[in-house]
């Protein structure tokens, strides 16, 4: 009980001498490339809104569902176009849900994480969920696959 309460004020303490914090817009669009996607990032301050220029942010992109499961290699967004607008390409392995971790330097340090459907339907699931089309291409891992 006594460990747990001296932690939290730590944490508490510790997020307040973090400084500014940091959130964004994350918009991506699929390429002409199978599961390649163009993703804008619009970096700003959390309290502000006003857009922050000149960070490096770090995009590593994982599913949430499937820890250890996919190892995408981390990808460095450019800034590009108005202040505070970074572009990055990111090349998952399949469509799902896939959370983007940005881990923002520079102007200053913060670590987003964002949550993004891909693919054209929201449904696909996985492991032993049931795909309504078009048979078993999405399946994971160790799976077997049926040539033909
Ligand atoms: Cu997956």
């Amino acid at each position: 009980m006594k460990l747990i309460a001296i932690f939290a004020v730590l944490a508490l303490s510790s997020a307040a001498s973090a400084g500014e914090r940091a959130k964004a817009d994350v918009s991506c669009k699929a390429t002409g490339e199978k599961l390649v996607y163009d993703c804008v990032i619009m970096l700003m301050k959390m309290k502000s809104g006003d857009p922050i220029a000149g960070a490096k942010i770090v995009v590593k992109a994982a599913m949430p569902s499937m820890p250890m499961a996919h190892n995408v290699v981390a990808v460095n967004a450019k800034a590009r176009g108005m202040p505070g607008a970074y572009h990055a390409r990111i090349r998952i392995q399949m469509h799902g849900e896939w959370a983007l971790t940005m881990d923002v330097s520079g102007p200053l340090r913060d670590r987003l994480v964002k949550k993004l459907q891909f693919g054209a339907m929201g449904a696909m699931k996985h492991g032993g969920g049931k795909m309504k089309r078009g048979g078993g291409a999405m399946k994971h891992g160790m799976g077997k696959r049926k040539s033909e």
